[in-house]
């Protein structure tokens, strides 16, 4: 998909900010520092509309932003980043689990994981949850540049049997620095949205 229109919309800390005119939301969730900003710049062609950070935990909102008046990337906070106070982790957990688990127009869940290290603990928990609450899932192992393409299968098999991933969760491999994967995970995008029968004739 070609983005011509995309536009910040708001930070939420909350279900009273979160916008109401019910279109999809596809959120994105992962570790702290994992690239979920930078993945949606690299889908939406736009070099900093999603706030990226070398300072991990600095997204700490739901952030949303509207794709061609069709649907929202819902840009999750972070986790698994140590040096946050007890009191910042329970609120983080409170205002996810309350988004994951309630909200209505949540279409799928995009879980990143970096390709190069096997999901973490925290990862586990956090897919293990999605399946539970049947919330469609698929995970993108991100920032594949940073190893060589003759590891990268190695690499996917890891994420695979660590996760123990459902048959039904679809994996791809993504680099939001060279944009590898961009299309396969649009597509993935698209056949959830089609899942929409209000937006098949806009796309
Ligand atoms: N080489 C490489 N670097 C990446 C990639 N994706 C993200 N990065 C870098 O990793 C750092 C963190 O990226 P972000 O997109 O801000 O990560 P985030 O998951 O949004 O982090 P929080 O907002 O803290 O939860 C930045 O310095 C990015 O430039 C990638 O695919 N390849
Ligand atoms: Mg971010």
């Amino acid at each position: 998909m070609k983005v011509h229109n995309a536009e910040f919309i708001i930070s939420a800390v909350g279900p009273k900010q979160y916008p109401e005119d019910g279109l999809p939301e596809i959120a994105l969730a992962g570790r702290s520092n994992v690239g979920k900003s930078s993945l949606i710049n690299a889908l939406i062609d736009r070099k900093n509309l999603a706030r990226t950070s070398s300072k991990p935990g600095k997204t700490q909102t739901l952030n949303y932003y509207k794709i061609e008046n069709l649907f929202y990337f819902v840009d999750l906070p972070g986790y698994g980043f140590a040096r946050v106070s007890k009191t910042e982790k329970a609120k983080w957990g409170k205002m996810i689990e309350e988004y994951l688990g309630k909200r209505e127009t949540l279409q799928m869940v995009m879980q990143l994981v970096d390709l190069r290290h096997p999901p973490t603990a925290d990862d586990i928990v956090m897919y293990e949850w999605l399946q539970h609450f049947q919330v469609p899932t698929m995970v993108v192992a991100t920032k594949a540049d940073k190893i060589s393409r003759g590891q990268w299968q190695k690499h996917l098999k890891i994420v695979k049997d660590t996760f123990k991933l459902k048959p039904n969760t679809p994996l791809h491999i993504f680099s939001s620095e060279t944009k590898m994967g961009k299309e396969e995970v649009w597509k993935e995008i698209e056949s959830h949205l089609l899942m929409n029968k209000e937006i098949e004739n806009s796309l």
